[in-house]
Parts: structure tokens; sequence; C-alpha cells
């Protein structure tokens, strides 16, 4: 989708720490990482956020949550332990408006989050 950031790094128009990419999901480093592990895994597909989801992207999030694994693993936190967020609307403070999973790790994480 034009004018959209996380796109533009789909499409490798925009740079990237990439750590995982296939035909329908990419992951990378965030850019501001708020724990030592801060990956974004996205859709390649444009999907502004969890209440855009149509059924039939049951199928590519369902693998953007199996990358989730793949990268904590990846990442040495799968013992450790991680959590994984998607932040959705304005309450949850989404900034960019294409759906994306948070992988965050590699210090312990209070709960509830702020
Ligand atoms: P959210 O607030 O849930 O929409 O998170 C958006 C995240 O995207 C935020 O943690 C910062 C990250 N981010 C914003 N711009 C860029 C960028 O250009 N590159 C990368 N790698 N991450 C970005």
């Amino acid at each position: 989708m034009a004018d959209c950031l996380f796109c533009g790094i789909a499409a490798g128009e925009i740079p990237a720490d990439v750590v995982y990419r296939d035909d329908s999901v990419l992951a990378f480093r965030d850019i501001d990482p708020k724990a030592p592990v801060h990956i974004l895994i996205i859709p390649r597909k444009h999907v502004a956020g969890v209440m855009d989801l149509e059924d039939e992207d049951g199928a590519i999030m369902g693998q953007a949550m199996t990358v989730a694994r793949r990268v904590a693993a990846d990442s040495g936190v799968s013992e450790s332990g991680f959590r994984i967020v998607v932040n959705t609307g304005q309450d949850a403070a989404q900034s960019v408006q294409h759906i994306h999973l948070h992988l965050l790790g590699g210090r312990a994480l209070s709960w509830p989050p702020g």
C-alpha cells in the first residue's frame, strides 16, 4: 500500500534489520527497541490492524505467530521467556497502521503494561 512504512520495508524500499523473511511474513528489529530483543513481525499483505482482519487472514496471522516462535528461538529467549504484543488503536498507542506483532524479551517484563 502506498505511503505505508511497513509495506515499504516489506518491499525492500525502506531499510530495516531483517531477521526473517518468507513469501508472506517479514520480521525485523524495531528501530526504537524497548527490550534487548524487540522484533516486529508483519504480514507482507497490508492489513491496518486487528479490526481490519478478514476471515481469510487467519492463515497468514498464524504464520506470523509461527515465525515469532522461530525468531524467539533464534534470539535466545525461548527458555527465558518473552512477550508478544499487538497494539490496536488509539488507547493501545498503535502508531503504525500495518498490523504487527511485537516480540519483546531479554529482560524481565513487568505486568500489567502501562
Ligand atoms: P506500534 O506503536 O505498536 O504501532 O509500534 C510501531 C513500532 O514500529 C514502534 O515500536 C517503532 C517501530 N518503528 C517505527 N518506524 C520504524 C522504522 O522505520 N523501522 C523500524 N525498524 N521500526 C520502526
